[in-house]
């Protein structure tokens, strides 16, 4: 099995830290997208989409988006409880899997095309979008906040939620992101880059 990824793409940590955590035979490949791997005819044909990551098993069947691949690789290992199998557990964790796809990479993405992508492509940062974005993640935050409030982890028990979510936190310093307003987030991402799994995935800055 093959993770075809690049080492500062927020959505191939998540994947990277759950292979680990789960003690799983994959190959890294990173893709070169400074010179446009992810768009060759040969990387287009494992996804249409031409993003990383995308997982390519030995015969040839491709899965992409992030959040569904940690989906396939827990259910390879489903005593794990990453992604609970009784109702209620998987749709919280589905919840939240969703919630990150659809609002908070969203918001968090806003804020790092004014930082490290600005500085990436050469240009400065805009003011008024980067304040539009951080009032986004902002008020993110907050729903997380509330959602740790005496819980260790977003679903009570560690699963594939805190995996996604955290991954757009770990570049926070150079977001410009500070979680000192939310005391919850701050413990629950602490305990999150505490684990080896996710310390083996982060990006070499
Ligand atoms: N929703 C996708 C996002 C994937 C994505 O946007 N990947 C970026 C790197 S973080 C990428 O490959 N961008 C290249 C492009 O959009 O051309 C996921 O979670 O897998």
């Amino acid at each position: 099995m093959k993770l075809y990824e690049n080492p500062f793409s927020s959505a191939a940590l998540k994947v990277r830290a759950v292979i680990h955590e789960l003690g799983l035979p994959v190959t890294l490949v990173t893709v070169d997208m400074a010179k446009g791997e992810h768009k060759s005819p040969e990387f287009l044909a494992k996804n249409p989409n031409g993003k990383v990551p995308t997982l390519v098993e030995d015969d040839g069947f491709c899965v992409w988006e992030s959040n569904a691949i940690m989906c396939y690789l827990a259910a390879k290992k489903p005593e794990s409880g990453l992604l609970p199998a009784d109702a209620r557990g998987m749709a919280l964790v589905q919840q939240w899997l969703q919630w990150q796809a659809s609002t908070f990479a969203a918001s968090t993405g806003e804020v790092m095309m004014e930082t490290l992508y600005a500085k990436f492509f050469g240009r400065a940062k805009d003011e008024a979008k980067y304040a539009a974005g951080m009032e986004k993640v902002r008020r993110d935050l907050a729903v997380l906040e509330k959602t740790l409030a005496g819980k260790e982890f977003l679903c009570g028990k560690l699963t594939l939620a805190d995996f996604s979510i955290v991954s757009a936190l770990v570049l926070r310093t150079p977001m410009g992101v500070d979680l000192e307003a939310f005391p919850n987030v701050k413990a629950w991402v602490a305990r999150m880059e505490s684990r080896e799994s996710v310390r083996k995935s982060l990006p070499p800055l």
